[in-house]
C-alpha cells in the first residue's frame, strides 16, 4: 500500500518540480547540508543523537554510568574506612567473626536490586532495536573491499556504490575520510530498515549518531533500522578490520524531506550507474614488504 503511494508520489513530485523550475533540477539533497553531525577532534561521549534509538542508547549509557559511579564511590569509601579503622596498629587483636546474617543479606540483596534496575531498560532497548517491523522502505547494504553498495528495494534499479573521496580530490565543504561520492539518501521521519550483508569479508555497518551497529557478514543478512527526525548529514564507518582499505569505507547519509528524497531517486536512477572513483581504492600506500621483496628478487 505504502509502496504504491511512494511510486505515484515520486512521479508527481518529479513532474511538478520539472514544470516549476523549467530547467535542470537543483540538488534535492541540499536540505541535508543545513545540519552536519560529524565527529570532532577530541570528542568525548557519544555524538548528538540523530535518531530515537541513539537517544535511548545515550540515556541508558548515562543511567548505568551513574549507578556504576555510585557503586565505585561506595566501595572506595568503605575500603578507605576499613584500611584506617582496622589497621594492625589501631586494632592489635583481630576479630574472629566469620558470619553475620544481616550483612550477608544486604550484600546479596542490594546488588540484585541494582542488576534488576539495569536489566529492565536494557531488555527494553534490545527489543526496541530488534523491531524492524513495518518499515517505510528497506535498503540492502552490502560491504565490499573497500566500498559500500546500497540497493533500494522499493526503487527499481537503484543499486549503486559509495566510495570515499580520496584526500587529493576533496572539494570545499567535504570532510576528509568521511565524505563519499554517492551518499545514502533517506527520507526524514520514516522508518528505514537495513538488510546488511557483505560481498567478501566481514565489515561493520556502524552509524554512531543513529545508534546502528551491525556486522556485515558474507552469506547472511543482519537487520537494523533507523528513523531520522531531522534533515542533515550523518556519518558512519566500517568498524570491522576488513583489509588494507578498511579506513576508506566511510558511510555518509543525507536525510532530507520525503519530497526531496523522491526527487533524488529519479536523478540517482539515471546518474548513479557509474562510479566517480575507479576501484580499487587503497587509501594508504601498501606497507613495504622489505624481507618478502628481497626474497623474491634473489
Ligand atoms: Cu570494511
Amino acid at each position: 500500500m505504502k509502496r504504491a503511494v511512494f511510486t505515484a508520489c515520486g512521479a508527481m513530485v518529479w513532474l511538478a518540480a520539472s514544470l516549476h523550475t523549467g530547467h535542470a533540477q537543483t540538488d534535492p539533497t541540499s536540505a541535508a547540508d543545513a545540519y552536519v553531525n560529524a565527529p570532532k577532534p577530541w570528542q568525548m561521549w557519544f555524538p548528538a543523537a540523530g535518531s530515537p534509538m541513539q537517544a535511548q542508547i545515550d540515556w541508558l549509557m548515562k543511567y548505568v554510568l551513574w549507578i556504576m559511579a555510585g557503586v565505585v564511590a561506595f566501595v572506595a569509601v568503605l575500603m578507605g574506612y576499613v584500611f584506617v579503622r582496622f589497621r594492625a596498629k589501631a586494632n592489635p587483636v583481630p576479630s574472629h567473626l566469620t558470619h553475620n546474617t544481616l550483612i550477608e543479606f544486604i550484600w546479596l540483596f542490594v546488588p540484585t536490586v541494582l542488576l534488576v534496575i539495569i536489566i529492565i531498560p536494557s531488555l527494553n532497548l534490545i527489543w526496541y532495536e530488534g523491531d524492524t517491523s513495518n518499515p517505510y522502505m528497506t535498503v540492502t547494504v552490502t560491504g565490499h573491499q573497500w566500498y559500500w553498495e546500497y540497493n533500494y528495494q522499493s526503487v527499481p534499479g537503484l543499486d549503486y556504490t559509495s566510495y570515499m573521496i580520496p584526500d587529493d580530490k576533496l572539494a570545499p565543504g567535504e570532510i576528509r575520510r568521511l565524505s563519499v561520492d554517492h551518499p545514502m539518501v533517506l527520507p526524514i521521519g520514516e522508518k528505514i530498515k537495513f538488510d546488511i550483508t557483505s560481498g567478501d569479508v566481514l565489515h561493520g555497518f556502524y552509524l554512531p549518531s543513529l545508534g546502528v551497529q551491525k556486522y556485515a557478514i558474507p552469506g547472511t543478512i543482519q537487520t537494523s533500522w533507523t528513523l531520522i527526525p531531522k534533515a542533515g548529514t550523518y556519518y558512519g564507518e566500517c568498524n570491522q578490520i576488513c583489509g588494507v582499505g578498511h579506513d576508506a569505507m566511510p558511510i555518509e547519509i543525507k536525510a532530507v524531506p520525503l519530497a526531496d528524497f523522491l526527487a533524488w531517486t529519479k536523478i540517482a536512477q539515471a546518474d548513479y550507474t557509474e562510479n566517480s572513483f575507479v576501484p580499487p581504492l587503497v587509501s594508504s600506500p601498501a606497507p613495504e614488504q622489505k624481507f618478502a621483496d628481497a626474497a623474491v628478487t634473489k
